[in-house]
């Protein structure tokens, strides 16, 4: 016997009014809340989970992000920052050394490396034409560069002449848990990050 959708399936599933006055057919609300121009505020749903990425263990969770501490799986290995963020693309689809978009993000790095007692981590922040820059594209915000360095200059000081690398260093001048422009060449763990979920 064929199945031939019964009309009262087809209101079930379809006729379900829009819950906004601009979502204008069955297919748009049920893929999205509505248009937005710039500037608007974070939807807060619908969102559509990405899929999994298996084996890969988290470590912490924020907002829209799971975190992967590489030294809690790797024996602890250091890594050139070129290397630390290879690590974070070999996780798989999605995954890259953190971005540190917000304070809440600067507090998780924070707490990271003071629970496990690192000296220092790589992130994904590299020098680029116009100044430093997150591997996620997000505008780069120099929310927590230290007081000082080496040279006892504020952070980016580019001590080494070829600082294009961002770290994390871990009360190295006396100045707390504090970003830090450093040769990229110098061998470090990461943290990487990747986005759960895409807001459709
Ligand atoms: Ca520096």
């Amino acid at each position: 016997m064929r199945y031939l959708p019964t009309r009262s399936t087809w209101l079930q599933t379809c006729r379900r009014p829009p819950p906004r006055a601009t979502c204008g057919t069955c297919a748009t609300c049920g893929a999205s809340a509505g248009s937005r121009g710039p500037g608007a505020p974070r939807p807060s749903g619908p969102v559509v989970p990405q899929p999994a990425t298996s084996g890969v263990p988290v470590d912490q969770r924020l907002g829209d992000s799971e975190y992967h501490f590489s030294w809690r799986h790797d024996g602890s290995k250091t890594y050139t920052w070129d290397g630390a963020n290879q690590y974070c693309g070999n996780l798989g689809s999605g995954w890259q050394g953190i971005s540190i978009e917000t304070r809440q993000e600067d507090s998780l790095v924070r707490e990271a490396i003071t629970e496990d007692h690192l000296p220092w981590i790589w992130t994904s922040g590299q020098l680029k034409n116009h100044g430093f820059a997150w591997a996620s594209g997000a505008e780069f915000v120099g929310l927590n560069w230290s007081h000082t360095g080496g040279n006892h200059r504020p952070q980016p000081d580019n001590r080494e002449g070829d600082e294009n690398c961002l770290g994390v260093l871990n009360n190295v001048y006396d100045d707390g848990i504090k970003w830090h422009d450093i040769a990229c060449h110098h061998d470090k763990a990461i943290i990487c990050e990747r986005k759960v979920r895409v807001h459709g």
